[in-house]
């Protein structure tokens, strides 16, 4: 028995959403994104193997970013604002199509920001579901609302699928481990706004510089 595995809360997980908001909520540290997203695959993995083709390209994504973090110009990457700044003034992003810059910053974190979107959906939902809500149902109603529309018929199908698989909403509140069904709501309740944060300031920060629709 691993005393970490045991301790695993998505309490933690969301509130490490927090820690990103630099600056008065003005930017967003890459690294404690990216630890925010670290968390929530580690919990989409103890959903099991079902959901690894999505857990794939999370992490792909997130090694994406890390390793800019670790390179040269490391610095650059340290929040959203410096990598959208340094990237789009040394022409790094492919803003038509994907180009000479495939896996730009900007293209990828734009990914992890539209399935932060889902989350919110997802998690809005579940917090606000009743005994009889189906957690599937939810969840693609969550899907279908946000990132399904950025996504090729096929792995639209692909996901559908998975969701159906998906645990009754009494065992997927237990995988939480944050308590009761009650303390799950409350712990949402109080834990979602700091999701909420970063994902306005983030939509706010693309929006002006026109990036909302990389390829
Ligand atoms: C709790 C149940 C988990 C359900 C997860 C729901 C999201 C379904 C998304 C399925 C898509 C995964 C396959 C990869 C698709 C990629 O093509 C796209 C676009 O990237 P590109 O091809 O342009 O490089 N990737 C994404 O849209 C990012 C998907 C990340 C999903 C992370 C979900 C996090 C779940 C947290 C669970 C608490």
């Amino acid at each position: 028995m691993s005393g970490t595995e045991e301790k695993f809360s998505l309490r933690e997980v969301l509130v490490s959403f927090k820690s990103c908001l630099v600056d008065d909520d003005q930017d967003v540290l890459v690294e404690h994104y990216l630890k925010g997203w670290k968390g929530l695959v580690r919990f989409m993995n103890s959903l099991g193997t079902v959901f690894s083709f999505v857990s794939k390209d999370a992490v792909s994504k997130i090694q994406i970013m890390e390793n800019y973090l670790s390179g040269e110009q490391g610095e650059r990457y340290r929040t959203l604002q410096s990598m959208v700044e340094y990237e789009l003034s040394s022409n790094l992003v492919d803003l038509n199509k994907r180009d000479n810059h495939p896996e730009s910053g900007c293209r990828t974190i734009l990914r992890l920001h539209r399935a932060l979107r889902w989350l919110q959906l997802f998690l809005e939902k579940l917090r606000t579901s009743t005994e009889d809500s189906k957690t599937s149902n939810l969840c693609a109603e969550a899907y279908n609302d946000s990132l399904a529309n950025y996504h090729p018929w096929i792995i639209r199908k692909t996901a559908n699928l998975a969701f159906m698989v998906l645990p009754a909403r009494n065992t997927f509140f237990e995988v939480m481990n944050v308590g009761t069904t009650e303390e799950v709501v409350d712990m949402l309740g109080e834990a979602m706004p700091y999701v909420s944060n970063v994902y306005d300031f983030t939509q706010e920060l693309y929006s002006q510089h026109n990036l909302l629709d990389l390829p």
